[in-house]
């Protein structure tokens, strides 16, 4: 009997797991493995959480080393008088408490938070993190609010604001993004006042977010106030603006196209997040994420594309996938390690100097396979 056919037959819920270091650091690791530092990372800054990937040991991100991210930074509002507000073209507009919220069915989700601006070694990496986050499903209330038909955007607004100049025009906004109606009303959308097991963690949104697996952070509202629906597309700072990836595509014909589009869904990723020793036994350890994970290979200096061993600890639609590959025998001095992760369908993580990533001119949405240094000594 393996560890989850035990913990199937035991009953135990993950939740009450999570709690045991055990659980949290469900990682295929080895006794005694010393780490062998990638020359190419940076420790992250000191006056940040973000993810360490030279200490990449758990499936679950607990949640004091979850990363941050608040544009306006984090808001002080009276959460006692806290209502969430369903309001625009809708039949009915609601005004939700969070005891409304928490009465309502409950649904979990591990999913791979990602910020889309994680671009890479050696700088921004860590702006990522896998948790269990738990809420109620948004799409029954949107029902019970009762769409109009000529409701085409679902605006979500957040509890911090911020200045924006435009067009010599000075405003206070809330930050705020939308999706269009089909996809703010897809089932795996969750209103969340839960991570990994505890209370949502105020710098992570409570008392209320948006989590929106399959889509980039940005996509994850925090600290929700209210949900608009509208009968035009949004185009605030973070749908219209930031947040927009500008591309040079070629068209077969050869023209090539300047592309503007906003920051969506999430896109195939891996890297080689580190390397142990144990013995003369080497081990490269990474993850995959972005879309569902059929393999990941690994190429050494060069070589061959090797397959790597998927952890097949949790299988988690949206969550990321661990791997390792064994490394014998690697010779002294300089190696470089890279990994891509191929998905369900076949597509291939993009390589680094592929038309896709060198036609980005913008950092967001960086999926390119990453090259890693490694020094043996
Ligand atoms: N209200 C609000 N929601 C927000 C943001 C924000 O600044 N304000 N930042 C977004 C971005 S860019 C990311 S990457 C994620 C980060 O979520 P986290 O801080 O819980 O890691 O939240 C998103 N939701
Ligand atoms: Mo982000």
């Amino acid at each position: 009997m393996d560890r989850r056919d035990f913990l199937r037959r035991s009953g135990l819920t993950l939740t009450g797991l999570l709690l045991s270091p055990w659980a949290v650091h469900a990682f295929p690791s080895r006794e005694g493995e010393v780490l062998i530092p990638f020359v190419d990372q940076s420790k992250p800054p000191s006056d940040r959480v973000l993810l360490d990937w030279s200490e990449f040991d758990s499936f679950i991100t607990p949640n004091d080393k979850f990363f941050n991210v608040s544009h306006y930074g984090i808001p002080k509002f009276d959460l006692a008088a806290w209502k969430l507000e369903i309001s625009g073209l809708v039949e009915k507009p609601l005004m939700l408490t969070l005891e409304d919220i928490k009465t309502r069915p409950k649904q979990d989700v591990t999913f791979t938070l990602e910020c889309s601006g994680n671009h890479g070694f050696p700088t921004f990496t860590g702006a990522i993190g896998n948790a269990r986050w738990g809420g109620t499903p948004l799409a029954p209330i949107l029902k019970e609010a009762g769409i109009k038909a000529d409701g085409i955007e679902v605006i979500f607004f957040g509890h911090d604001t911020g200045e924006e100049k435009r067009r010599g025009v000075t405003m206070r906004q809330n930050f705020a993004r939308s999706m269009s109606v089909e996809d703010a009303l897809q089932d795996t959308n969750l209103l969340c006042y839960e991570m990994n097991g505890e209370p949502l963690p105020h710098p992570n949104g409570a008392p209320l977010r948006l989590i929106a697996p399959g889509w980039y952070g940005i996509a994850c509202v925090k600290w929700l106030k209210r949900i608009e629906v509208r009968d035009t597309r949004f185009m605030g700072r973070f749908m219209g603006r930031d947040y927009v990836t500008i591309r040079e595509e070629k068209r077969p014909d050869d023209e090539t196209v300047w592309m503007e589009t906003s920051v969506g869904r999430t896109q195939l990723k891996s890297l080689a997040a580190k390397v142990t020793r144990s013995g003369d036994q080497y081990r490269i350890y990474g993850a995959a994420w972005g879309a569902p994970i059929k393999k990941i290979e690994v190429r050494i200096d060069g070589g061959p594309w090797q397959e790597a061993t998927i952890d097949p600890e949790e299988d988690a639609e949206f969550a990321w996938k661990i791997w390792h590959l064994d490394w014998n025998n690697p010779s002294k001095g300089e190696h470089t390690i890279v990994s891509r992760a191929i998905d369900t369908k076949g597509n291939i993580q993009p390589a680094a100097d592929s038309d896709y990533i060198k036609g980005k001119h913008t950092y967001w949405e960086s999926n390119g396979q990453v090259i890693r240094k490694i020094n043996i000594e």
